[in-house]
């Protein structure tokens, strides 16, 4: 039986995650994080995943320097001082998942039919284990039956050369490809005359990069794990560190040991703001000994963070009529442009407006400005809960602002720091997925590569979506990823997928985007970076750049899951023959061994020269930083203060800004348990922290149901219904709940006007008792 077609209540609102085997359980989690609880939920998982033995194995080989693989979680910069055991519990819980026993075989699909599976929750299909051999979609029968790897590429490519224009296809990518993939997978749709790539930083940092490139010339932050070490002040802005970044938070007891200042700006008070015990710390962790990780907070509303900063900025210049060593004037002159205009935007922004739109009493605003002028040197650093909002851009560029001020630029210990997503997402971008190349690149593609590549912009992710329902997209090929479930309007992007005539996921492990396809479809299995990649000149490594843009070799140890599966690079390769048989581009020779991509990508791509050779220094390379040098590669050839207006975010009477958030059991679209720990939560996705003000008025209690309604920019509505009311600790007007699920709630229009990223953390939301069914 098929699934509901799309639009259909009931359609796209499966569990993900597993099915819980106890009531659901609430209690406001107040130990410090990581330690013995991350300690005991590590070893739980290896139990479950049956890798006792390889898990601490291959755990041993995560992130060394000198050979090991990269861990696929994070992208977190590993410690560049030698530590020999840089992990956390959510790494280990991502490697192992990826090195399970268990396999997907075409038994597998012969017992299951596309029908039967999609009824089953998302944690059901991951957990069947790794996929192990290229399958065809059967639509005599509903099942996937195997394909020879061969035949898979001759259908890829007939379909590919089919078309009536190489953008009737879209390539999307996952943040955790390795660069020489990327740059081959970049290059095959340039060749074929597309800058269809989507990727899934347009649902993740594409404000940030495009605030930094307008502020500064560079779409990356300036600073690395060094700096973090030395600074006086960091602010942690819209970031879980504890789940999602959980290194992180090494950083911060040490800043914290050392002295420094260390402001959590964010509408809940996660765990990482209040103490942690490093799990690798082994005295620590023996005495149950913590150490703070914060020294201020500030519950800033949804979407308020920009007004925050504007309050900071204006404390800080009144300061400076009093005190002109509160600004580094110096700095100003020399290298930025724009600062009259911006100190006058400062001062026509009232208090009263600040306070409203962020939040945040005066007073407490006026304690973290004296803790940036007080320091002499500054970090900002911010995730998601800056970026994925309609005036993300404007935040990001004023997160700046505040950094210019007193020369938090260009100097150790100062500079802004966003905090990547999927461990190789920076690498994606560097290494040419971006479907708004620049003119620069793209000459030296064409003449290193000897292609013509097309000049025109491509389709973003939300773009693809909404050709794929016009049918102005046919082919969808998803290297990585999951984007059925990752993209927003879940509704929307079932029925795209499915309008496709063909969708190819190139995948580890078996998801919805398998099970919501086109026409024809292809699961093409491959190589995880744990696994050895054996070529024709020997073992190969990839290389991958962290948040902080350091790239460095990852060589995988383990013996491949099934001795079908082909590494990424080979797929891509294989795809691009199929699809480009006068092809000059020596796509099999650069599959026998990477240091040949990577030779080609030294002549290409800026800061990667003698890319080979640096790549096996001990640490890797940092990609040069012309904004660190303060080199600044915006028109004014300075570093460009911006002047936007505070937006207003307050929700209109009667609604709530709901956030989408990931829980700690889960990697993105991956739930591996139904508990949420450092919030207290066990047995439960479906709900919705409020404020506790804001139940009261609605008439509800805790683990009451209710039904949740999204309003889009276009008026039009959606629904979930029958979600649990948690009290939590948030500010009134406020509310936030998990993605993926809630992406049913989130319109394909609702993106936002400046970073094209759909409004992952602001919701339009009304929230009332569930109606009685
Ligand atoms: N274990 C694990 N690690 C991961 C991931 C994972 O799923 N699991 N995902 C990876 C990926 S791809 C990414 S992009 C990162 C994501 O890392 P995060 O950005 O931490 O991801 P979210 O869970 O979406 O959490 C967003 C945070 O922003 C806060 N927030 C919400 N709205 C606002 C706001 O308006 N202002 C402020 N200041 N804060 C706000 C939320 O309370 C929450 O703490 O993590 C990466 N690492
Ligand atoms: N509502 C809401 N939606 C969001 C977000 C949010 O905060 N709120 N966050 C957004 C963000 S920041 C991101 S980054 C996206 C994430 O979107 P995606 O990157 O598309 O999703 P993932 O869940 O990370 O993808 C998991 C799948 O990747 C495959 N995989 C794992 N390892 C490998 C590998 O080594 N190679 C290959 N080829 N495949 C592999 C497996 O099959 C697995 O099922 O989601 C976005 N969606
Ligand atoms: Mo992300």
């Amino acid at each position: 039986m098929r699934p509901e077609e799309p639009g259909q209540p009931g359609a796209v609102e499966e569990r993900v995650g597993p099915r819980a085997d106890g009531e659901p359980f609430f209690h406001p989690y107040h130990h410090p994080a990581a330690g013995w609880g991350a300690a005991k939920s590590v070893s739980k998982f290896l139990v479950r995943e049956r890798a006792l033995v390889e898990g601490p194995r291959a755990i041993m080989k995560m992130n060394h320097e000198n050979g090991g693989f990269d861990c696929p979680g994070c992208a977190w910069p590993d410690d560049t001082k030698g530590l020999r055991l840089d992990l956390c519990e959510n790494g280990v819980k991502h490697v192992t998942w990826e090195m399970t026993r268990k396999r997907v075989g075409r038994e597998f699909f012969a017992a299951h039919s596309v029908g039967e599976l999609a009824e089953w929750s998302d944690f059901a299909l991951e957990d069947q284990g790794r996929l192990t051999e290229p399958m065809v979609y059967d639509p005599d029968s509903d099942h996937y039956v195997p394909i020879s790897w061969r035949h898979a590429f001759d259908l890829v490519g007939r379909a590919l050369r089919g078309l009536d224009s190489p953008n009737q296809a879209s390539f999307y990518t996952s943040g955790r490809l390795g660069n020489e993939a990327t740059f081959l997978y970049q290059l095959m749709a340039r060749e074929l005359g597309t800058n269809n790539l989507p990727d899934c930083s347009n649902m993740c940092h594409e404000a940030s990069g495009r605030a930094l490139d307008a502020s500064l010339g560079t779409g990356k932050g300036t600073v690395d794990l060094q700096d973090w070490g030395t600074t006086d002040a960091l602010f942690i802005m819209g970031v879980n560190a504890a789940s999602n970044a959980p290194r992180m938070l090494t950083a911060l007891a040490a800043a914290y040991k050392r002295g420094a200042q260390i402001v959590h700006v964010n509408p809940l008070i996660e765990a990482a703001s209040r103490r942690t015990i490093i799990p690798h710390d082994f005295v620590d962790m023996a005495a149950c000994h913590s150490t703070r990780t914060g020294t201020l907070n500030l519950q800033v509303r949804v979407g308020g963070d920009m007004a925050l900063m504007r309050g900071i900025s204006k404390a800080v210049l009144d300061q400076a009529t009093a005190d002109p060593k509160s600004l580094d004037q110096e700095f100003i002159d020399r290298y930025t442009s724009g600062f009259e205009d911006y100190r006058k935007v400062c001062e026509a922004t009232s208090w009263e407006e600040i306070e409203r739109q962020s939040g945040v009493s005066r007073a407490d605003i006026l304690r973290a400005a004296r803790i940036y002028r007080d320091a002499d040197r500054s970090i900002i650093s911010w995730c998601l809960g800056v970026s994925q909002h309609e005036h993300g851009v404007d935040t990001v560029r004023e997160i700046v602002n505040v950094l210019l001020l007193r020369g938090n630029l260009g100097r150790e210990g100062a500079g802004p720091s966003p905090v990547r997503g999927h461990s190789n997402v920076q690498g994606n971008r560097t290494c040419g997925i971006d479907h708004r190349p620049t003119s620069q690149f793209l000459d030296r593609l064409a003449t290193v590569c000897e292609i013509d590549p097309p000049r025109e912009h491509g389709l973003d992710t939300v773009g693809t979506i909404r050709a794929m329902l016009r049918g102005d997209v046919k082919i969808f090929v998803g290297m990585g990823g999951n984007f059925a479930l990752a993209a927003p309007d879940t509704r929307a992007t079932y029925e795209a997928l499915r309008n496709c005539d063909l969708t190819v996921q190139v995948s580890t492990k078996l998801n919805r985007s398998h099970l919501v396809h086109g026409r024809q479809a292809l699961i093409l299995p491959c190589l995880g970076r744990t696994e050895k990649d054996h070529q024709r000149c020997g073992i190969q490594s990839t290389s991958v750049e962290d948040s902080m843009s350091m790239v460095h070799l990852s060589v995988g140890m383990k013996k491949p899951a099934s001795p079908h599966l082909l590494s990424e690079p080979a797929v891509i390769a294989g795809i691009a023959r199929a699809a480009l048989p006068d092809s000059t581009t020596p796509w099999a020779w650069y599959v026998e061994d990477y240091d040949r991509i990577r030779d080609t990508m030294a002549q290409v791509l800026d800061g990667f020269e003698d890319f080979n050779r640096r790549v096996r220094l001990p640490l890797g390379f940092r990609i040069r930083q012309p904004a660190r040098e303060l080199v600044f590669r915006t028109a004014s050839g300075l570093a460009d203060f911006s002047s936007a207006p505070l937006p207003d975010v307050v929700p209109a009477p009667g609604t709530l800004a709901l956030g989408t958030m990931r829980s700690h059991d889960q990697w993105n679209t991956t739930i591996y348990s139904d508990n949420d720990r450092y919030r207290g939560i066990k047995n439960l996705r479906t709900l919705v922290f409020m404020n506790a003000a804001d139940m009261r008025e609605r008439g509800l209690a805790e683990f009451d149901p209710v039904d949740i309604e999204s309003t889009a920019k276009d008026g039009s509505t959606r629904v979930l219904n029958g979600y649990l009311a948690i009290p939590y600790d948030l500010p009134r007007g406020c509310a936030a709940g998990y993605m993926p699920e809630m992406n049913v709630l989130i319109a394909l229009c609702d993106y936002s006007e400046q970073s094209d990223q759909p409004l992952m953390k602001h919701i339009r939301a009304t929230i009332r008792p569930a109606a009685a069914s």
